[in-house]
């Protein structure tokens, strides 16, 4: 399926931020430009592109972190909703009611999928416990009625046609007629061309004299962007009560379409993804996105954040047990505590704790690790991998970018060195409670 390389750029673009060692600006600005090559490769419009675009940004940088959600899920969370968003509303799905029974009317240009889709509704309907039927008003295109026919056969669902009839008004009352104990038919129409006014007149017609409950457009997905155009100038014709797109496993221009679509605000209630009578979903905006991201919903998508997040690398927790902690840990540490409650509440969870932390140390961790974060994302990547190298200046400019002053960097280093030495004497002890299973250095394996 094509959208499958949309839906892995974009898994990739966050995977990355699953991995930072530190979420900052220019992550999330890493992010963003990610997204915005993934959506235009899928032919998604430029516009609305950057304003998906803009709007992830922005959010992700300035709107508030709820508490016990870390900075990471936060991003996380924004982008999904923002791709949700711009595929339009969950549809409303089709009600069925006992002795009230429904008529679909598919309509679209010439090749669209009219046909082969129709027959999928009906079969999806039939698995659902529904009875369908389905009427081959087609009466323009030599064979339509054949086709149909093939295809009802395949999947035993009863078929309305006269492949002999002229008038397409007259053939569909009959079908009318005969199912009269089905839960739903499915009207299939003729296409033609696009630009041809005699289709728009006829389609305008059949819709006034069936009165269907619902006019599904069905729209070819390989035509990307252009799909935009094509759902207008039939929505000014006949109302659209929603779209089908089809073609979505051959075409790299999925997102252009489905995104395309999305924007005329008529709701997109089916995908076509193949050939065969089966390839046919319901279309969800959040199940599909997260589906995109190769991974179910949000909440799923979320314990995998959360997953990357508890987890250190085994080699890096072997780094850090041999003294190499640095300041990127620190921050790791800190942005996985956020999500876990704080610092001494976490210590007091641990089981056995027989040594002692300094009290002084608790509160200081837990009164300052805002600020200490701040402080951290203001250093620059060889600060943080090797804090020997500060110096005043450094410590100055630090202050500066961070909003604290020179004394407070200090007690951030101060505090650093701290943590390192007894990461160091635990170590010695053998003692690492620190190191347990869903503590935030997981080394299991080490
Ligand atoms: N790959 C693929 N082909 C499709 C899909 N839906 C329809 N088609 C093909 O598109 C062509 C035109 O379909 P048809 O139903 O005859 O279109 P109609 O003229 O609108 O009735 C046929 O060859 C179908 O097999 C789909 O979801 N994926
Ligand atoms: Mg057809």
């Amino acid at each position: 399926m094509a959208l499958e390389r949309l839906g892995s750029s974009l898994y990739d673009a966050i995977r990355k931020v699953f991995r930072a060692p530190l979420i900052d600006e220019a992550t999330v600005k890493e992010l963003v430009h990610d997204i915005q090559k993934a959506l235009l490769q899928s032919d998604v419009n430029v516009k609305i592109v950057l304003e998906i675009s803009k709007r992830i940004e922005e959010r992700a940088l300035k709107e508030n972190v709820p508490p016990g959600v870390s900075r990471r899920e936060h991003i996380i969370k924004v982008v999904y909703e923002e791709l949700t968003r711009f595929l339009g509303d969950k549809p409303v799905p089709i009600r069925f009611e006992p002795g009230k029974r429904k008529i679909i009317m598919l309509v679209g240009i010439q090749g669209s999928g009219k046909t082969t889709n129709g027959a999928k509704i009906a079969r999806y309907f039939q698995k659902r416990g529904v009875k369908p039927a389905l009427i081959c008003a087609d009466t323009f295109r030599p064979g339509a009625y054949a086709q149909l026919q093939q295809l009802a056969n395949r999947i035993n669902v009863p078929i309305y046609g006269n492949p002999a009839a002229k008038d397409p008004f007259k053939v569909v009352n009959e079908g009318l007629k005969q199912f009269t104990d089905k839960d739903i038919v499915i009207v299939d129409t003729s296409g033609r061309h696009k630009e041809e006014q005699e289709l728009i007149k006829e389609m305008k017609m059949l819709e006034k004299s069936i009165k269907p409950d619902e006019v599904m457009l069905v729209i070819d997905g390989t035509i990307g962007q252009q799909a935009l155009a094509q759902a207008k100038a039939f929505n000014e014709a006949t109302p659209i009560g929603s779209i089908l797109v089809t073609k979505l496993d051959g075409s790299a221009r999925g997102g252009g379409a489905l995104s395309a679509v999305a924007a005329t605000g008529a709701p997109i209630k089916f995908i076509g993804t193949g050939e065969k009578v089966e390839d046919i979903e319901a279309f969800i905006p959040s199940r599909f996105v997260g589906r995109l991201l190769g991974m179910g919903d949000l909440e799923t998508l979320l314990d995998k954040v959360r997953e990357a997040e508890v987890k250190i690398p085994e080699k890096k927790a072997k780094a850090i047990l041999s003294g190499k902690f640095t300041l990127t840990d620190m921050y790791a540490q800190f942005e996985a505590m956020k999500g876990m409650g704080t610092f001494k509440k976490l210590l007091k969870m641990l089981p056995g704790m027989s040594y002692k932390i300094p009290e002084e140390m608790l509160n200081t961790a837990e009164g300052r690790l805002e600020k200490w974060r701040v402080m951290i994302q203001s250093m620059t990547p060889q600060e943080r991998e090797n804090p020997k190298i500060f110096n005043s200046s450094r410590m100055k400019r630090v202050a500066r970018g961070s909003g604290t002053n020179e004394k407070e960097v200090k007690e951030l280093l101060k505090q650093y060195v701290m943590m390192r030495r007894m990461l160091k004497t635990l170590r010695r002890k053998k003692k690492l409670p620190f190191f347990g299973k869903g503590m935030p250095f997981n080394i299991d394996k080490a």
